[in-house]
């Protein structure tokens, strides 16, 4: 964990390896003491904006240098960042804020803010005297991230690390997969999620290269990187538009279910990939496993503890967060005995954890019970089809009836997904109705919300 550092790890890297590549910027390399001279100017800069140890300041946007910067700048100043979605509506966001207590932010775009917060702006010309006063102490007890987790309703919840659960969580994922100094991680998902947070402690925690390019296309985004983070979709797109020239090593995959079939494709296209179980909770990945012939997610890294009671699955240890912010207060998300209670319906099966899907989408047809993880995770082995949600609609006769929303890439008739399930699935679990998922519904972040899928299915079957 932390105890390796003297200090933040980024001014402890420039102490160590001054000159080590740090960043690589498109193909521009960026050495450990020039990232500190721009972390200290831009906190600096926010230091005399008013930022101090405890305040909360929100980053709007996508990944940039700018952005990760100015992540690592408000934690030294030991105040709460919040990474948002630039997606996230504004209407949305004027709620979070006080519920969140956030007096700053900073955004890549203009936008209009509520008038009590102070905008932010990025300035790498401060000199040192100013900067001296403005690090703050390391380990920070006040520095920690906020990181927005929807549920199925209400208002997204702030789910509280402290730089601490992010070292955790790396240094237990990096005692399964190797990653070492001279290693390339692309930050191949957004600084708003998790999943962007875990690549960055990661980088930090060995001292090894980050590498930030434009996402689009991702084979062009990869090239020199020996590991990325991804999810299902992104690997099943990637393989269908390219496939050889990858120095990639090894491809953690997370936030769905990963398929047999597109890591046995990824294998046969030269990638081998890790298979990841993680959540926000629990500062992304919990368990872990070298891709293979079964469809389980691994076993708990070190430090983590798993029950399964009643098919849910709980979890406790390493990386855990501290918990949601909520008015000044941290409330805590787990019982008395420190399980969080994932939701997540699982069984521990041949020495390993299968995940089964959330417990909250499970709905009921004609008295049988749906999940419809189980028809998804048919469906997506479907040649043509990169992603897809079941969601129910109300049915006269049925109760509820099972309806699939498909992401491709590619032409796909979906009158003939049909009869292509017959024989592969239940018939009560045949969908009614195949729609292709409308752009509208694809906001920028790792994850399409199910229940905007739902509402929409809802507006237009
Ligand atoms: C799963 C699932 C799985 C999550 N099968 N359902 O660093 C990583 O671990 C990583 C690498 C690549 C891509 C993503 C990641 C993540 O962090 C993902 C973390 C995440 O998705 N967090 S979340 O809070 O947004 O959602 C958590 C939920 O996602 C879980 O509770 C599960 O329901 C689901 N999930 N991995 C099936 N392998």
């Amino acid at each position: 964990g932390s105890q390796a550092f003297s200090d933040w790890p980024w001014q402890y890297w420039a102490t160590e390896r001054p000159d080590a590549t740090a960043i690589i910027r498109g193909q521009q390399a960026v050495s450990w003491r020039q990232l500190i001279g721009e972390v200290n100017s831009v906190s600096a800069g926010f230091y005399r904006s008013g930022v101090r140890c405890g305040d909360g300041v929100a980053l709007r946007g996508k990944n940039s240098p700018e952005f990760l910067v100015a992540y690592l700048a408000v934690l030294q100043l030991g105040a709460r960042v919040l990474p948002l979605n630039p997606q996230l509506p504004v209407s949305l966001q004027a709620q979070l804020f006080p519920l969140l207590n956030i007096d700053f932010v900073w955004c890549t775009q203009n936008t209009e803010w509520p008038a009590d917060i102070v905008s932010l702006s990025y300035q790498t010309t401060f000199n040192d005297a100013v900067i001296a006063n403005a690090i703050a102490s390391w380990p920070s007890e006040q520095g920690v991230t906020m990181t927005l987790t929807s549920g199925s309703s209400g208002l997204p919840k702030a789910v509280v690390h402290r730089v601490e659960a992010h070292l955790a969580n790396a240094c237990g994922l990096l005692q399964m997969m190797q990653f070492d100094a001279q290693d390339r991680w692309l930050l191949s998902l957004p600084l708003f999620h998790v999943s962007g947070q875990g690549v960055l402690w990661r980088w930090l925690l060995k001292g090894a290269t980050l590498v930030q390019r434009d996402m689009h296309p991702l084979a062009d985004a990869l090239s020199g990187c020996t590991h990325a983070s991804l999810v299902p979709t992104q690997l099943w797109r990637l393989l269908e538009h390219s496939s050889d020239g990858l120095a990639l090593k090894q491809v953690l995959l997370g936030g769905a279910a990963i398929p047999v079939e597109l890591t046995d494709r990824a294998a046969r296209q030269g990638i081998s990939c890790w298979c990841g179980y993680g959540m926000t909770e629990m500062a992304s990945t919990v368990c872990a496993k070298r891709a293979n012939q079964t469809s389980g997610v691994g076993i708990p890294l070190p430090g983590r503890e798993m029950r399964i009671v009643d098919q849910e699955i709980w979890l406790r240890g390493s990386g855990q967060a501290s918990g949601y912010w909520r008015n000044g207060k941290i409330q805590p998300f787990t019982d008395v005995d420190s399980w969080f209670h994932t939701r997540d319906r699982g069984e521990w099966r041949d020495g390993e954890l299968h995940i089964f899907g959330r417990m909250d989408n499970l709905f009921f047809s004609g008295g049988e019970g749906i999940q419809p993880e189980d028809i998804e995770r048919v469906l997506v082995n479907h040649p043509q089809v990169d992603q897809v949600f079941v969601v129910p609609v109300d049915d006269i006769e049925f109760g509820q009836r099972p309806v699939a929303v498909i992401d491709t890439g590619v032409e796909l008739d979906l009158a003939q997904l049909s009869g292509w399930l017959q024989g592969r699935i239940a018939k009560f679990q045949i969908p009614d109705a195949f729609y292709l998922l409308p752009a509208e519904l694809k906001n920028g972040g790792i994850k399409i919300s199910r229940l905007a899928v739902r509402e929409w299915v809802r507006k237009n079957h």
